[in-house]
């Protein structure tokens, strides 16, 4: 089956076919909101394909509220320089300068403690980090997951069908729904999971078990460059910030979708620039999807501010790497420093995908980090231009130069 769109753009046949009409008005209604998964009718006895057990099912149970999780960050007990992790791959690729590394020759079932402490190390310096061809199934992505912390369980996103993975988010969509462009914009999808809760997600991992050819691809916009890039001046502003996340509107979505919400929305407030606690660098943390608002300031102050960073993060690919998924690749990344968002540009086809999501500590301010580590927080291109030999602000450029060359 063609998208409509195409569909639409071939000369109208001679005859008007109505099986055709009648299917492209059913699938205009089928449409969704890829911000709340689509609700796909469980019909699980009678489903011939391979990862039935594994499509998104939405129990009717009631879960408390989360308390405060004890977390211990295995990154910081890896060796700097990830020798064992490095000396078992066949290539290390950095795939952008900002962030991102794709790893090959490495089968995630069969890392050493070591090797896990190495990775978590890697993904909290390079954001995120790629492998393709990975056995590994859910039962042993999750025990991956749970070895870098506790298990987020999620209060509205669907869970497998088959029963005791309600650890697991499911992402699933098929032909029987459509992307609405009217029900939501690019930039409302970039977020970082679950960032409304007290302890937001940490090492995250989402394998691909099934998926399109081409499209469907995932970008990741790095919090560590958000920072950066800006004047020392407003850096340090947006270092005195704390900012709301909400859960709110997702629940008020799955709801008005008629879906359960498991857990009751809670809303917290973290720090707009959090340390990296094992890094020691800054990074913006706020996110179209669930931050509101900055506390304290004129309500036009903060839409001004929230928007140049929500536009920065999604707008710069300076910030960002694309990754193209294959069946069975995977990508870990750390929701602490970045913001993703999914594309859906592969509509009839069917993509399908599962997370493991630990749970990290409470962000930490600037202030909170200095204080509790009686070490300065890092600006880590300031400190790769360091290791490079280089000043930072001569790297930035001082300000005597204003050409605007635009060469082509
Ligand atoms: O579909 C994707 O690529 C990403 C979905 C997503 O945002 C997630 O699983 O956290
Ligand atoms: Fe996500």
């Amino acid at each position: 089956m063609a998208p409509v769109a195409s569909e639409n753009a071939t000369p109208a046949p001679a005859a008007p076919d109505a099986t055709l009409f009648a299917k492209k008005a059913a699938a205009a209604a089928q449409v969704f909101n890829p911000f709340y998964s689509p609700f796909v009718d469980g019909d699980s006895e009678n489903d011939t394909y391979e990862y039935a057990n594994y499509k998104p099912h939405w129990p009717d149970v009631k879960w408390p509220p989360l308390g405060e999780i004890a977390v211990v960050d295995r990154a910081q007990f890896a060796d700097p320089e990830k020798k064992a992790l490095f000396s078992a791959a066949k290539s290390v690729k950095h795939l952008t300068p900002a962030l991102g590394t794709e790893i090959t020759g490495i089968d995630l079932r069969q890392l050493s403690d070591k090797q896990k402490d190495e990775l978590a190390l890697l993904v909290a310096e390079r954001s995120v980090v790629f492998f393709r061809d990975q056995e590994i199934n859910i039962r042993e992505q999750l025990e991956l997951g749970r070895y870098w912390g506790p298990l987020h369980v999620h209060a509205t996103t669907p869970v497998p069908r088959e029963p005791g993975l309600e650890e697991v988010h499911v992402v699933y969509t098929d032909g029987s729904r459509r992307p609405d462009p009217t029900a939501f914009s690019k930039i409302e999808l970039w977020h970082s999971d679950v960032s409304y809760e007290l302890q937001p997600p940490s090492t995250t991992s989402l394998k691909l078990i099934e998926g399109p050819e081409y499209g469907g691809d995932t970008l990741w916009s790095s919090g560590y460059a958000l920072y950066s890039s800006f004047s020392p001046a407003f850096q340090n502003y947006l270092e005195t910030l704390t900012a709301v996340h909400s859960a709110v509107d997702q629940a008020d979505g799955n709801r008005a979708a008629g879906r359960p919400v498991r857990r009751e929305p809670v809303e917290s407030i973290h720090p707009v620039v959090r340390v990296h606690p094992v890094t020691g660098w800054k990074s913006v943390y706020v996110n179209p999807g669930f931050t509101r608002r900055i506390i304290g300031l004129p309500k036009a102050e903060s839409d001004a501010i929230l928007n140049l960073l929500f536009h920065q993060l999604s707008d710069n690919p300076d910030f960002q790497v694309r990754f193209h998924w294959e069946k069975n690749s995977i990508a870990i990344w750390d929701n602490r420093v970045t913001t993703h968002s999914a594309t859906f540009d592969f509509w009839p086809h069917t993509r399908h995908a599962l997370r493991s999501t630990p749970h990290g500590e409470k962000p930490t301010s600037v202030e909170d980090y200095e204080k509790a580590t009686g070490k300065q927080a890092k600006d880590r291109q300031n400190e790769i231009w360091k290791q490079q030999g280089l000043e930072a602000a001569a790297a930035a450029g001082n300000g005597a130069s204003k050409v605007r060359g635009y060469s082509d």
